[in-house]
């Protein structure tokens, strides 16, 4: 196949590669070689050309002048940027020289890589990367800081993270987008909910601490106390039960546990739920009636909920509601948590799990950075990162700052940009675009796979994710293994190669190529069999009892996060994608300023008036915010929206502390299950400046 590269002009397939469920179809417009407009791709099946505005202005971040070029070694006090050009041969062969060196006197596992889904590519995600990392046998990293709660709290009830097709969901009655800013993170679910609602007049409920975009397109919001979830689910199903509005059929049929479930939730009495929730009992019998009453009835699980202490527990416990009212069995109705498992590929082949010799590796969990950096021993002394930006992302972010910037450690940042993060490093190399590349990739919302090709050549000197590690296996004397030389379209192949994965079946790279969106081979969950240990739903789990969880759904309320009044949820915004974006002066004009939105209540309370900056703190650290005062957050609690880089806060503060920095406050808690991450569950003290 000829190269699109050498095509100048011309309309050309490609795939929005950011970490969003959408995963829409791209139209890359060329003229003269570069890239003047991406539009949505009218024949994506799900997306239908409708595409957001944050990549709708991707040239620009394409064509930043500020993306990085060349390899860069520092120059100055670690942190402050200060860098000078050399060559990728004298970086390549710094840093394997360092991490020889390394490993003759502390063993691979004083390094440490870091990375996550700045871009989805499968290749460049979890690839050659991956290959790399185990033949080195440096320390593992347990990718937990985005769904992971969640995902484990879903396998206990469903056994794999297996939901409906959202396709489907235009046949819905009822809509409840349960703890999931949609209109912002998800918004082609919300364009089917809007056709449904014009279709079947179906009914919008959103359940969420803050009245953003997606509450207000509501027909109900319902707001909510944080890490309170769970109660609300249980005190639903008690009013199900209490009224007869199960489905006794399937619930005989496909579920286990149903008699000690129902036992169970009696204690969750609408009364009692609603001290804990927020919510008036009257409103829970409204929405268990509603809900019992209606169907199809359609729940789409966010992962707000689930970076809380409990937010495992949360998702369990929601995701056992559609089997009461039998909403499985119905086309259009149950719940999508996240749909994985069924474009899962074949990770042997891609990342090739027998290079790590020491199956007993250490495993570091990401959202501990912090304290593996400041405190781990044997410590690592040196750390590689890509795709990803933990000095914004990460949380309790002023210890991993400080970790960061540590002397003895040997940090190099593979990124587009000179990251907070890339800020700290003694190497940066420059990263290619994933318009730039071959990569595969796969929804975990919807169930079409895509390919990307390569449609301009790479920027300045940039190189791929799985370029560099090509060169750095080499640099490393690997030795001309197989795994460090197969060609991206034979790594997608094998990949795709998956006789386990059903669902993969007529999946392949020459059918992706030519149709560009092939849909994985799903059928209705029910009749059938789920991969839990009793092959239905688990309403009872005693897989959570030998875990040492309760074995039914449970409220177990946030950890005591010390004495501040108010709890704190530091989400995501609209014109960001966590912290992507954030650097672009177009979407930092459109998102304005960084606002904590506060009740009426507590700023009466302390004198705070709308549009005051205030000074939010703790024992964590503290960030300066402006107040937007009213009713969209309960008393006692506050929001924010955005991971706003150093570079806004110091254009307009006229000062070097990064005052925006939300993550100084988070928690590096670990939650309930899957070692997530607990963003959303620390306080703090809310002071007018
Ligand atoms: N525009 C945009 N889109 C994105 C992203 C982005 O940064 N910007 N990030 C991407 C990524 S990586 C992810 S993981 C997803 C995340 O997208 P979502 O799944 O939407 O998750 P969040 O936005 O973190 O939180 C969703 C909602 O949960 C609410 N919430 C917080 N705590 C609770 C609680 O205890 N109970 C309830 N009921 N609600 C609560 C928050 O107020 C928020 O409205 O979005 C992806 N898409
Ligand atoms: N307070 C708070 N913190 C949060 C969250 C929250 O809701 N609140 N959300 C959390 C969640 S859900 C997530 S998923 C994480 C996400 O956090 P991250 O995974 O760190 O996501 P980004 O901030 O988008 O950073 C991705 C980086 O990868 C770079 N990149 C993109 N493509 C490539 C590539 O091909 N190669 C290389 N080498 N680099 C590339 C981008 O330029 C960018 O700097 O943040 C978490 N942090
Ligand atoms: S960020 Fe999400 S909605 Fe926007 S173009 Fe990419 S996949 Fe589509
Ligand atoms: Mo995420």
């Amino acid at each position: 196949m000829p190269s699109f590269i050498d095509v100048p002009n011309g309309v050309f397939h490609a795939v929005c590669p950011l970490d969003c469920p959408d995963q829409c179809g791209l139209l890359l417009h060329k003229v003269d070689g570069s890239i003047v407009k991406v539009v949505g791709n009218p024949e994506h099946p799900v997306t239908k050309g409708h595409i957001c505005n944050k990549v709708r202005n991707m040239s620009e971040r394409i064509y930043d002048e500020s993306r990085l070029q060349y390899p860069l070694k520092r120059i100055g006090p670690k942190g402050e940027g200060k860098f000078e050009r050399i060559s990728w041969e004298d970086a390549l062969s710094t840093i394997t020289s360092r991490w020889k060196d390394l490993i003759a006197t502390d063993g691979p596992e004083s390094i440490l890589p870091y990375s996550f889904y700045g871009n989805m590519g499968r290749l460049s995600a979890e690839g050659m990367d991956r290959r790399f990392w185990h033949h080195l046998g440096a320390s593992r990293l347990d990718r937990a800081i985005c769904n992971s709660a969640g995902s484990a709290g879903y396998q206990y009830t469903m056994g794999a993270s297996l939901g409906i097709d959202p396709e489907d969901t235009v046949h819905s009655k009822l809509f409840i987008f349960w703890g999931i800013n949609a209109v912002s993170t998800n918004m082609h679910q919300v364009a089917l909910a809007q056709q449904a609602r014009k279709q079947n007049d179906a009914k919008i409920i959103v359940i969420d601490v803050h009245k953003n975009q997606t509450g207000r397109m509501a027909d109900w919001f319902i707001p909510i106390r944080p890490g309170t979830d769970s109660a609300l689910a249980l005190g639903l199903m008690h009013v199900l039960f209490a009224e007869e509005l199960v489905d006794h059929d399937f619930l005989q049929k496909y579920t286990v546990g149903i008699d000690e479930l129902r036992d169970h939730v009696v204690q969750y009495d609408p009364v009692k739920v609603s001290e804990i929730t927020g919510v008036p009992a009257e409103d829970i019998y409204k929405l268990a009636r509603m809900y019992g009453a209606t169907s199809p009835s359609f729940i789409r699980i966010g992962n707000g909920p689930q970076h809380h202490d409990n937010g495992g527990m949360f998702v369990r416990t929601i995701s056992c509601l559609p089997a009461l009212t039998g909403q499985w069995l119905v086309k259009g109705g149950g719940a999508i948590k996240g749909n994985s498992a069924y474009l899962a590929l074949n990770t042997a082949s891609l990342q090739r799990p027998e290079l790590l010799k020491n199956k007993n590796t250490r495993v570091i969990n990401m959202n501990l950075l912090g304290d593996a950096l400041l405190t781990l021993d044997p410590p690592i002394k040196s750390l590689y990162v890509y795709g990803s930006n933990p000095a914004l992302v990460a949380p309790s972010s002023n210890k991993v700052r400080e970790g960061l910037a540590r002397e003895d450690l040997f940090l190099v940042v593979h990124d587009l940009f000179l990251t907070e993060t890339a800020k700290y490093a003694d190497l940066v190399l420059p990263a290619t675009s994933s318009f730039e590349n071959t990569d595969l990739y796969t929804s975990y919302w919807h169930h079409y796979a895509q390919i990307q090709q390569p449609l301009i050549s790479p920027f300045g000197e940039s190189k791929s994710n799985v370029d560099v590690f090509r060169l750095l296996a080499n640099g490393m004397g690997f030795g001309d293994e197989a795994a460090f030389t197969e060609t991206e379209t034979a790594m997608i192949a094998s990949a795709l190669n998956h006789p386990q994965n059903p669902y993969l079946e007529g999946i392949d790279y020459d059918a992706l190529s030519e149709q560009h969106y092939l849909k994985a081979k799903v059928k209705p969950l029910f009749p059938g069999t789920l991969p839990t240990p009793s092959g239905k739903i688990e309403l009872y789990s005693e897989r959570m009892k030998q875990d040492g969880y309760p074995a039914l759904p449970t409220y177990i309320p946030l950890v005591n996060d010390g004495d501040h009044r108010i709890q704190f949820v530091p989400g995501p915004n609209h014109n960001f994608l966590n912290s992507t974006f954030s650097n672009n002066p177009k979407h930092i004009s459109l998102e304005k300023k960084p606002k904590l939105h506060m009740n009426q209540l507590d700023a009466l309370g302390a004198g705070i008036v709308d549009g005051d900056r205030v000074r939010v703190w703790n024992n964590r650290g503290e960030c300066v915010l402006q107040a937007v005062v009213g009713e969209n957050v309960l008393p006692g609690v506050v929001v924010s929206q955005g991971l706003w880089s150093d570079a806004a806060a110091r254009s307009e503060e006229d000062s070097t502390a990064p005052k925006y920095l939300v993550n100084s406050l988070t928690p590096d808690r670990i939650s309930d299950m899957g070692g997530g991450a607990t963003f959303f569950s620390g306080r703090v003290t809310v002071e007018k400046m």
